[in-house]
């Protein structure tokens, strides 16, 4: 009969002397794996006559449970050995800088609307916003915009393939005016309205991208001229370049939603390669721009919003916020505002936690 106590306390010095956690995992593997020398013991049971088990059973499992504890015991001995050692090896020096950790910032076509609603904001207008699919009648009808139109065209325009429950075609709107349009149908006059947001027309080139950002603004109230458009356009870019000298010259134009219309120029001078807006377009070393368009809101577009054209007049005027974020902050190129490069947001280098206000500095 084997001596189950000789081959445990055998077996336990082995373990103890175990150097390291490979030399255990071969000790065990030898002694309980598939093969090993206490698992053939466990096997014996099998062949043995019901006495020989009675007697021998009890201490092969001790054995095994000997062995088993002695494995489990080096092993945690092993174990904090070798944390033990990495803990006084490895040193943490709590003086040294923390790494830096990436901080997002402010996209620029995000800080200027948001620089424009705080100076609209200073002149009583609320901010409005509608959805970015549109039907037909809100994005041109409405704005006596006739079916003939170009922009109306498959060509300009992106359509839907389905209609509306109205039966009406459905399209990414071409500018905010539909913004305008919902607020003339559900709000009482006086209004005085900025839509911003995103809007699409079919055009890519180095200064056109299928999708960019406009402003609208609409003043609905009673007595309202150009007077009144003229001044708003006027306050609204001295605060927005943050200058005094601008001059602004309004050239008669037409828009089918306007009557009349405006185009509206500021003069500018053009310094180490960059247009800085300001002073008199016909003075030496000036020009003229073109920037807005604006006009007396067409009778037309107030009735078709069930208004009485007779009591309620306004103003309107829509202006491009990715070109108003160039010229301000002087980048050249509209299609790098898309492309999400990190390298080009950080250059023109915007602030994660800047606010725009009045009081503060807008571009602050
Ligand atoms: C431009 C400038 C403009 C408007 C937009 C407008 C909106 C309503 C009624 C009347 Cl609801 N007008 N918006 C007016 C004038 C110009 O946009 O250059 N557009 C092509």
């Amino acid at each position: 009969m084997t001596d189950y106590q000789g081959m445990q306390a055998r077996l336990e010095a082995d373990i103890a002397a175990a150097a390291d956690l490979d030399a255990l995992e071969a000790l065990r593997v030898a002694a309980l794996g598939k093969t090993g020398s206490v698992s053939a013991l466990l096997k014996t049971l099998g062949a043995m006559t019901p006495e020989e088990r009675q007697a021998q059973g009890p201490q092969i499992h001790s054995l095994r449970e000997g062995v088993t504890g002695a494995i489990a015991a080096r092993k945690a001995a092993l174990e904090g050995a070798a944390l033990e050692a990495k803990l006084a090896a490895e040193r943490l020096d709590m003086t040294l800088p923390a790494a830096a950790a990436p901080v997002g910032s402010v996209h620029p076509v995000s800080q200027v609307m948001d620089e424009l609603a705080e100076i609209f904001a200073d002149m009583g207008f609320a901010v409005a916003t509608g959805p970015e699919i549109e039907d037909d009648w809100h994005n041109f009808t409405a704005l006596n915009i006739p079916e003939t139109h170009p922009a109306r065209a498959m060509h300009d325009t992106f359509y839907f393939p389905d209609k509306d429950a109205e039966g009406r075609s459905m399209l990414l709107r071409t500018h905010t005016s539909p913004v305008q349009i919902r607020t003339m149908m559900n709000a009482a006059p006086p209004i005085r309205i900025i839509a911003p947001g995103r809007v699409y027309r079919s055009d890519s080139d180095a200064t056109h991208t299928p999708m960019f950002h406009q402003i609208e603004g609409l003043v609905i109230d009673r007595g309202i001229h150009m007077g009144h458009l003229k001044w708003t356009l006027e306050t609204f870019l001295k605060a927005y370049f943050e200058r005094d000298d601008i001059v602004l010259r309004l050239r008669p134009s037409y828009f089918p939603f306007t009557e009349p219309s405006a185009e509206v120029d500021v003069g500018y001078a053009q310094e180490k390669g960059r247009r800085i807006v300001g002073g008199n377009g016909d003075d030496e070393g000036h020009a003229w721009m073109e920037l807005l368009g604006s006009g007396m809101v067409n009778p037309r577009v107030i009735a078709n919003c069930g208004l009485d054209p007779d009591e309620w007049q306004g103003f309107a005027f829509g202006v491009g916020v990715d070109r108003l974020a160039m010229l301000k902050y002087g980048m050249d190129d509209l299609r790098a505002f898309f492309d999400g490069d990190l390298r080009w947001l950080s250059h023109y280098g915007f602030g994660a936690l800047s606010v725009p206000t009045l009081s503060g500095g807008i571009s602050a």
